[in-house]
């Protein structure tokens, strides 16, 4: 607890006590999603050099999203959750597969 200083309606200064009003920043989980058309191998790629795994994790997570509809490739701040969404999106794109990676707070 700490205090703060304010005016009353009578000009007067008053304290009165304050909860702490810092709160951690909320983190993002980045998801990615299953489709029918997107290359296995594709996916890997992206997970090692988007998400820093070995191929031996990338390739657990890929086919954890294979199987179970979506799955987790990292948890982020939420600038770091957004460019990496964008960057997986854009290089998706840039290369016609479907695949869809997508953020929410963890
Ligand atoms: N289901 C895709 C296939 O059979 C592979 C795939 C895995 C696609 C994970 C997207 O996020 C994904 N080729």
């Amino acid at each position: 607890m700490s205090e703060e200083y304010e005016d009353n309606e009578n000009g007067e200064l008053v304290t009165q006590e304050s909860r702490p009003k810092l709160k951690k920043p909320p983190l993002y989980k980045v998801l990615l999603l299953n489709d029918d058309y997107t290359p296995m191998d594709f996916v890997v790629e992206i997970l090692i050099s988007c998400f820093h795994m070995n191929e031996e994790k990338a390739t657990q997570v890929m086919l954890h999203v294979h199987t179970r509809g979506v799955g987790v490739c990292g948890v982020f701040s939420r600038d770091i959750a957004e460019t990496k969404v964008s960057q997986v999106n854009e290089y998706a794109r840039e290369s016609q597969h479907p695949l869809l990676c997508t953020m929410e707070e963890a």
